[in-house]
């Protein structure tokens, strides 16, 4: 699928630090890094590092889709995850009532996957089967930490395998 038409999909307040970055993007600062994804292609990026600031949370979310349909169906994204200490989290949450409430269907409290070798998270989302309004968002709250780089984001169902949504 054509990254570019699934970049429209995706959704941030204003003040997000999320960016999408190329690959090989160095991370700068003191962590200075360079990342690349699984598949060497862009990627989403948070980066705390160079921001310096408060506590604050940065928001990647995506737009409604409709799982009413399916029997099973799974989120598959790949991603490498900077842990510091107690300041920062990463947290994948759902909302099916329009983003007035979230719930984490996964909490990351340690570092995951390395700079050039992004690691794949898969998650069931069967306890959302038959909702129509099924949003997804990344959430990563961080004062001066590291940061969250994602890619290939994919929800898919077993019986007919379809790709709604990607980040690019
Ligand atoms: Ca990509
Ligand atoms: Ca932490």
């Amino acid at each position: 699928m054509d990254e570019h038409e699934q970049q429209h999909r995706w959704n941030q307040p204003s003040a997000s630090g999320w960016t999408l970055r190329p690959n090989n993007y160095n991370t700068g600062g003191t962590w200075s890094v360079a990342l690349s994804s699984n598949d060497a292609s862009q990627f989403y990026l948070t980066n705390s590092m160079l921001r310096k600031r408060g506590l604050r949370s940065d928001l990647l979310g995506q737009s409604f889709q409709d799982l009413t349909s399916y029997s099973d169906a799974s989120l598959s994204f790949w991603h490498y995850y900077r842990d510091l200490g107690t300041t920062d989290t990463a947290r994948v949450q759902v909302s099916t009532n329009g983003g007035a409430s979230w719930t984490d269907v996964q909490v990351y409290s340690a570092t995951a996957g390395l700079p050039t070798t992004f690691t794949n998270a898969n998650i069931s989302l069967n306890s959302f089967i038959g909702q129509a309004n099924v949003q997804l968002r990344y959430r990563y709250r961080s004062g001066w930490d590291y940061g969250w780089a994602i890619d290939n984001v994919s929800v898919t169902g077993t019986t007919d395998p379809i790709r709604i949504a990607g980040v690019p």
